[in-house]
Formats: structure tokens, C-alpha cells, sequence
């Protein structure tokens, strides 16, 4: 990437460098002598009376759909199609949220409440229409409406793309945490970046392979964004910092970019209160160079922008992605820059003192991408508002909090000299300057932000501790992994209070009552009281347990259970053109593809399963249980092993699918480009979902809940949030293997130092090995690389986990035979996930680490 010199700048630095083009965002309206607010111009009964509501009753939502279809769509009834159809109603539901958005930003803008803003460089928010419709309340009314025009709502909701500005488990946690801040009426913003490509698009090659294309999600333009052209911020990068006096430095030279604003509304569930996410597209500051222009060099001028709108071309996938990438650390600079130069503005228009920025003011950093905010606060009240040292450093650390999520991405330092150099100082200084860390020098190296070594790196993760107030992990037992081993020097030095504990959560709303409907239907007749009772307070679910018991409620809940895999077999039929036997067990593993998360073990139990189906008289088969494995998820394009594992389980599926002796009792489908979506359709079909990672390297897992919250069972390893969920619907109602995570470490180290062959581990796991490499599944000599892990290091302990891992599916086919007490095992199940919700979530960071408080809208509901 060339740096491109702003000619302009050089010799003339700026004090105040960055400046927001004034706005009209932010302002309420002026009061007269009395404290009465003026109208602002014109009669007052005139706006009034043209002001709109929501739209509310049938008649004006299709007038406000076919409005649509005839001025923003500019099409007719006889050239209407479904996709035109969504893209009026999306519109015809926008015009709602905009309403209520914009009452509940001039709320928050009178009321000036302390806000929270969670940073997130991931929002995975799958579709939007369907959510909108049962937020606001309004999904008969759109239906009836929709029906009217002669259109099914079922199948314009399917015309949306996903909104998949995400990898997996963190991005959509934070879309899940978006929905619950909403519903609480808690003033939240999330901050992310607007990619012109989310994560790529999965296809899947004949011979098996993943091939990636790029996800065209905007294709047909966005309807749940509203463009701010008018709130940018420039931000640099490159240049030189000059150190001046107290601590100072003018940051000058280096190339400039605009950020541009993109509000996606969120409404919140049961209530008008409408939240923001304000998502940064980059753009160059200026059309194009025009020295360059004037100079005849046309390439180099149209060159500067382009590198400008690079930054927010695409996501990056997480695993394996070399970091170090120039382009990655932009990204990262400059979501953060223009996020905290809004959030700065916001807190400027209330005029208050800088020093109270942490009484109204609370910045959640979801993982280590967004630690740079830390650096970039001290430079603005160092360098722009010209606080002293103490006096920023009291306010950053009281603004930050830091969630972790996995372990620790580093930046080669080289890299952030040349990129931000004035960042690089502060780091530097924030290391003499605040390291008062006592101890050895083995502890001091440990501590450090900057490792020594070549290249010298940051370390994100302490960055993000000693800079922020509280830390969290994401589950119990990874909160005390962190605890105990990534953060252990910390803890001893600032002690234990500021290390805590969120577990995950998701929102009931998408990930039971949109994407379960029929039980949801049947929850809120049993319980005899309001759905939206029951989903704004999760544990009332529990409501359901005297009915586990009752044989006619059991039959409704198998009767919503076929029908849910019903749908999917609907889907597979006509997406894969193949058809699948619902009288199966669905068991069902999605996730993003990873050795840790242990596919692998998935898919050679599922060999092993298969080798003995062959070894048995169809008279014997008759008696095993029938069963269809589903898989999807994605592999980093650069993960090698990951996509292997893919390529296995799709040329296993391509064996035992055809094989006529088994496929009655066995079937395995890869389900291709998965997403929220497709998970919003497979986890209400699931008898048995698998949850397998090694112990102590899933800090949470969120599917796991989702699974059980619409009365999947589990199989899992002694994990994340598995643990906690056991806790909860109890041991008896979840399948358990493998080893535990104290013994983990031993078990690597005697891989390395006293190998025992596989033969004699797992004869079991050997044969099948064998199988593979003999070329069952296609050629053998394909597959070594992934064997090898296993038959060599086997860092994630495949050869030592999995006897018990065959012997708890043993007991998931012994336990599907009596299917009265299963029905019982899955009520029981949902019952119990209460704790499960992300309003829980959402209401520990809120209390325990933002300290905001709901801000109520009056006159309440939608
Ligand atoms: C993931 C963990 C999951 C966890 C989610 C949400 C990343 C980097 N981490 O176990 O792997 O559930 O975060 O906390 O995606």
C-alpha cells in the first residue's frame, strides 16, 4: 500500500486534526424564557398534521407497500416479482423503524443518560425483515396486507440476503446483545464497519472441495440502512508525530481518508425504543489526487482512492489469517478513529466537563481488535484537548471495558510505526509511564504490552487489560482459564475484582419465537400468559416443567418437532436434490470449521458408525436407530486442515449416501454456505446437536444454547458454556465425554515425549484411520496430511477422546429408543434456559460494568 503525502498539510499541522463536517444530528430543539421547547419554524398544526405515526392497520401499511412499489421501486402490478414485492415491504417496515428510531434518538439526546457503545468489528445480523415484523409487533398486519397484493410473506422474507458482516460465535453475539439492548431500552450503539463483501460465499466443488466466492450481499441495495452522507470524519494514517511538551506530539503528513456513516436501525422487541449501529464505509478524502491528475498521471490519481476505499472492501476471515496485514490494521485504526470521534461529538453536545466523559461514557471492546481505541482516546485528550498525562490516562481507563474471546493476535511493531506512529509513542509511554508492575524480570516480560523479540510486537490483549476497567471471559470456565493462565500476572497485580465473568446469551426472539414459530405457539398457549411475557423474561420457561409429564402436551411437542424437520428435509430436497427420512434422528454439527471444534471426531465417528452398519444382517440393522448427520460451516480459505475436513465429510456423504446396504440407517449431508439463516432452520429441526471441542478451548459456544432452547439434546466435551448449561437442565439431560481440561496439557506433553501408537490407544479409531487412508472415501493420499495431525501430535486429542466420544453417542441411540422419556429430556430442556438469555447478558454488562440504566420511552409500545 503506498502512502499517499497530503501536500497541503506539510508544514502546517493541524492542533485539532480531525474535524466532523457540522451536522444537523445530535440537536434538540431550542426553549423559549419559560423552558417551554419552541417549534422550531413554520405553523406548528401543519407539521403536526403531516407528521406520521408508525403504520399500524392494514389499509395504510399496503397503501404505504404500493406507494413503495410505485415511486422508490418505480414498477407496477403486472411487473412485480417476489424480490420487488420484499423490497417494498422492507421499505413500506423501514419507514416504521425510522419513526420510532428517531424518537428514541431525540429521548436519548434530551435525557442525556450515561451511554454504552459496543465496538465490535463483527455484527452478524442474518435477515432483517422477519425480525422487524415480530419487534414491532405488526408480522399479521404485513401478512394480511401482503396476502392482500396477492404475495406469500413467507417467500418475500426469503428473498433477503443475510446481513453476514460476521465469522461466527462473536459477531453474532454481538447482534444478539444489539437485539437484547433494544428490548431493554438501554441506550446502546453499536460501532462496526460497513464491508462491501461480508464473509465469503461457500461453494462446494464435485470432488468436495470448498471453493469461496464473494458474498454480493448489496447487490440489491440495502434497506435497512439509512446513508448519513452528511457525519464523516477524516482519519489518518502514515505520517510523522513531533513530540512537543507534556507529554505531546502533532501528528501531521500521511494519508487522509473520509469515514462515512451508515445507520442500521434495531428495534427492539415489545417497545418503539429503536437503537443505532453505526457502521463505517471509507472513502478518499477527495475525489482523486489532483496534483496527480493535473501532473498527467491519471492511474496514480484514480490509485489514492481506490487504497481509501479498500479499507472497508471486505471482512477477514479470523483463523489463519496472517496478521501483520497492513490492510487488517487499517481497518482496525479506523473503525476505532471514527467511532470515538462520534462518540467524543455526542458527549461534546452536552457540555459537560471532559473529565466526566466516564460518567456518561462506557466503550465495550468485543475481543482485541478494537484495543487501539485505547491509544487513540489518550491521543485526543493528550494532543487535542490537552489534558495532562494522569488526567487522560484516569479518563481511558475508567471508559474501556474488555470482553475476551480466544487467545492473543499480536502486530508486528514495525508495522504500527510506519502506520501510526503517534500510537506507537503513546504505547511506548504508556509502558514506562504506567508500568509500575512489581516482580521478577520474568514477570515484567510477561506483563508487557511490547514483546521483545524480531519484530518486536504489541500485545493486544494486555494493551486492552491495563487500559480498560474491568475484563471479562465469555463463560465460567473460560472466565477462570483466564483467570488462572492468560491474565494470572494481571490478576495478582490489580487483583481479582477487575477479572469477571459474563456468560454468553442469545436472544429468545430470533432463535425461538422467529425461527421456531410452532413452539412458540405452543409455549405461550400452555403457559397461559402473553408470548412477550415469557420472552423478555426467559426464565419463566421453566412454567413448562408440570407439563413434561402430560402425555398429550408431549405428543404437540413431537408433532412441532417433525414438522420443524420436515422444513429442513424441504430445504435439503431443494437445495441438494436428495431426499431425507424425517423418521431419523437429525443430529446436527454447525459451526465454523475448526480442529479445535473437532469436526474430525464428528465425521470418524461417523465412519466407525458406518463400518459397523456393514459388519451387521439386515435382520440386525433393523434394530439400529436410523440416523442423518448434517454439517455446515465455513473454513478460512487459508486453513488447510479445516478444508480437508470438509472434503472428507462431503466424499463420506457421497459414499454412505449411495451405499444401499446402510443409507436407510445412515445418511450425512454437508450443508453448503452456512448462515444465520440456514441455522435458523436446521436447530429447530434437531434431535441431538454436537458440541465436542477439546476441553478448555471453546471459551462459550453460543449454538450450544440455541440447540437447547428449542429442545435439542446435546452430546458435548466438559466445555465452555456446555458446563454451565449441565448446571442448569441437569446431567442427566445432556450426553457427556472425554477428558477434562486439567488434564489436557499432560496429555500434549505425553504426544510429544511417550507417543503410544493409535492401534493400541483406539484400535477402533485406527481401523477407521485406516479406512480413510486405503482410499474408502476417495484417495487416500488426499486425506494424510489431515491424518497425520491425529496419527502424530494429535494436539487436540482425537486419539485419547474418542472411545468415550462412541460410547455417549452409544447412549444418545439408547436413550432415542424410549421416546416418551426423550420428548421428557427436551421439555425439561427448554424449560431450563432461563440463564440462556442475552437480556441476562445484557443486563450484567449493563449493572456491572457500564452502570446505565433503562430510558424508557413514554407512551411504551410499539
Ligand atoms: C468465539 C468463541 C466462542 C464464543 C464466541 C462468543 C471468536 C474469536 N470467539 O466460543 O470461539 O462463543 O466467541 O463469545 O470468534
Amino acid at each position: 500500500m503506498t502512502a499517499v503525502l497530503d501536500t497541503a498539510s506539510i508544514g502546517k499541522p493541524k492542533a485539532r486534526a480531525r474535524k466532523h463536517v457540522r451536522s444537523l444530528t445530535g440537536y434538540w430543539p431550542e426553549t423559549d424564557s419559560t423552558g417551554k421547547e419552541k417549534w422550531p419554524r413554520g405553523d406548528e398544526k401543519t407539521w403536526k398534521d403531516a407528521i406520521r405515526g408508525v403504520a399500524s392497520d392494514t389499509p395504510t401499511i399496503t397503501k404505504s407497500i404500493v406507494n413503495h412499489v410505485q415511486t422508490s421501486l418505480a414498477r407496477q402490478p403486472h411487473n412485480l416479482d417476489d424480490l420487488g414485492a420484499y423490497q417494498a415491504s422492507a421499505l413500506s417496515v423501514r419507514d416504521n423503524l425510522i419513526v420510532n428510531w428517531n424518537e428514541t434518538q431525540l429521548h436519548y439526546t434530551r435525557k442525556a443518560p450515561k451511554r454504552a457503545y459496543y465496538l465490535s468489528l463483527e455484527f452478524l445480523m442474518g435477515r432483517t425483515l422477519d425480525n422487524a415484523l415480530l419487534n414491532l409487533g405488526l408480522k399479521n398486519k404485513y401478512n394480511d396486507s401482503i396476502t392482500g397484493l396477492g404475495f406469500n410473506l413467507e417467500d418475500l422474507i426469503d428473498k433477503e440476503r443475510d446481513a453476514a458482516l460476521g465469522n461466527g460465535g462473536l459477531g453474532r453475539l454481538a447482534a444478539c446483545y444489539l437485539d437484547s439492548s433494544a428490548s431493554q431500552e438501554l441506550p446502546v450503539w453499536g460501532y462496526g464497519l460497513r464491508y462491501k463483501y461480508g464473509i465469503f460465499q461457500q461453494l462446494i466443488a464435485p470432488d468436495g472441495q470448498q471453493l469461496e466466492a464473494p458474498d454480493p450481499w448489496l447487490d440489491n441495495q440495502n434497506p435497512w440502512e439509512l446513508p448519513r452522507l452528511d457525519v464523516t470524519y477524516e482519519v489518518r494514517f502514515y505520517g510523522h508525530a513531533e513530540r512537543t511538551e507534556n507529554g505531546r506530539a502533532i501528528w501531521s503528513g500521511g494519508q487522509e481518508v473520509l469515514a462515512v456513516a451508515y445507520d442500521v436501525m434495531i428495534p427492539g422487541y415489545d417497545t418503539k425504543n429503536t437503537n443505532n449501529l453505526r457502521l463505517w464505509e471509507s472513502k478518499p478524502k477527495r475525489g482523486f489526487d489532483l496534483n496527480s491528475f493535473n501532473a498527467g498521471n491519471y492511474e496514480q490519481a484514480v490509485e489514492s482512492s481506490n487504497s481509501a476505499a479498500a479499507i472497508t472492501a471486505v471482512l477477514y476471515p479470523n483463523d489463519h489469517t496472517t496478521f501483520g496485514k497492513e490492510l487488517r490494521l487499517k481497518q482496525q485504526y479506523f473503525w476505532t478513529a471514527a467511532s470515538l470521534a462520534d462518540i467524543m461529538r455526542r458527549f461534546k453536545n452536552m457540555e459537560k466537563p471532559i473529565s466526566e466523559f466516564p460518567d456518561y461514557v462506557a466503550i465495550q471492546l468485543n475481543d482485541t481488535h478494537p484495543t487501539l481505541a485505547i491509544p487513540e482516546l489518550m491521543r485526543v485528550l493528550l494532543d487535542d484537548e490537552e489534558l495532562s498525562w494522569a488526567e487522560a490516562w484516569q479518563i481511558t481507563t475508567n471508559t474501556f471495558f474488555f470482553t475476551n474471546h480466544t487467545v492473543l493476535p499480536k502486530w508486528p511493531i514495525p508495522l504500527m510505526e510506519q502506520l501510526l506512529p503517534r500510537h506507537m509513542q503513546i504505547i511506548y509511554d504508556i509502558v514506562t509511564v504506567e508500568k509500575q508492575f512489581p516482580g521478577d524480570r520474568d514477570r515484567l516480560a510477561r506483563m508487557s504490552i511490547i514483546e521483545e523479540g524480531i519484530p518486536k510486537q504489541v500485545r493486544m490483549a494486555n494493551l486492552a487489560c491495563i487500559g480498560s476497567r474491568k475484563v471479562n471471559g465469555v463463560a465460567e470456565l473460560h472466565s477462570e482459564l483466564v483467570r488462572t493462565t492468560i491474565m494470572k500476572d494481571f490478576v495478582e497485580h490489580y487483583g481479582v475484582s477487575k477479572f469477571g465473568n459474563v456468560t454468553n446469551g442469545i436472544t429468545p426472539r430470533r432463535w425461538l419465537d422467529q425461527c421456531n414459530p410452532g413452539l412458540s405457539t405452543l409455549i405461550t398457549e400452555s403457559l397461559k400468559i402473553p408470548k412477550a411475557a415469557w420472552l423478555k423474561d426467559l426464565y419463566k420457561l421453566e412454567g413448562l416443567l408440570p407439563f413434561a409429564e402430560k402425555a398429550d402436551f408431549q405428543k404437540r411437542w413431537a408433532a412441532v418437532k417433525l414438522s420443524n424437520k420436515r422444513r429442513l428435509a424441504h430445504y435439503v430436497e431443494t437445495t441438494l436434490g436428495v431426499s431425507v427420512n424425517t423418521a431419523a434422528m437429525f443430529d446436527v454439527q454447525i459451526k465454523r470449521l475448526h480442529e479445535y471444534k473437532r469436526q474430525s471426531l464428528n465425521i470418524l465417528g461417523v465412519i466407525h458408525r458406518y463400518l459397523l452398519l456393514k459388519t451387521l444382517t439386515p435382520a440386525q440393522r433393523k434394530k439400529v436407530v436410523p440416523k442423518v448427520v448434517f454439517f455446515a460451516g465455513k473454513a478460512a480459505p487459508g486453513y488447510f486442515i479445516a478444508k480437508l475436513i470438509i472434503r472428507l465429510i462431503v466424499n463420506v456423504a457421497r459414499v454412505l449416501n449411495s451405499d444401499p446396504d446402510t443409507k436407510e440407517y445412515l445418511t450425512v449431508f454437508f450443508l453448503p454456505d452456512y448462515s444465520v439463516s440456514l441455522a435458523e432452520i436446521l436447530i429447530p429441526a434437531s434431535d441431538i446437536s454436537q458440541h465436542i471441542s477439546t476441553a478448555g478451548t471453546e471459551a462459550s459456544g453460543t449454538s450450544n444454547m440455541k440447540f437447547c432452547l428449542n429442545g435439542g439434546l446435546l452430546v458435548g466435551t466438559v466445555d465452555g458454556a456446555n458446563i454451565e448449561i449441565a448446571e442448569e437442565v441437569g446431567e442427566s439431560n445432556v450426553f457427556f465425554f472425554g477428558h477434562l481440561t486439567p488434564a489436557v496439557e499432560d496429555l500434549r506433553y505425553q504426544h510429544l515425549y511417550h507417543p503410544v501408537p493409535v492401534e493400541q490407544k483406539s484400535p477402533a479409531l485406527a481401523a477407521v484411520l485406516n479406512e480413510v487412508s486405503a482410499g474408502r472415501f476417495g484417495d487416500g493420499g488426499v486425506y494424510e496430511p489431515l491424518l497425520n495431525t491425529i496419527r502424530q501430535h494429535d494436539y487436540y486429542l482425537l486419539t485419547d477422546d474418542f472411545d468415550s466420544y462412541i460410547r455417549a453417542l452409544d447412549m444418545v441411540d439408547e436413550a432415542y429408543q424410549d421416546r416418551t422419556e426423550w420428548i421428557k429430556k427436551s421439555i425439561r430442556t427448554t424449560a431450563k434456559m432461563g440463564k440462556f438469555s442475552s437480556d441476562r447478558a445484557i443486563q450484567d454488562y449493563a449493572q456491572e460494568y457500564w452502570n446505565i440504566e433503562s430510558t424508557k420511552l413514554e407512551n411504551g409500545t410499539a
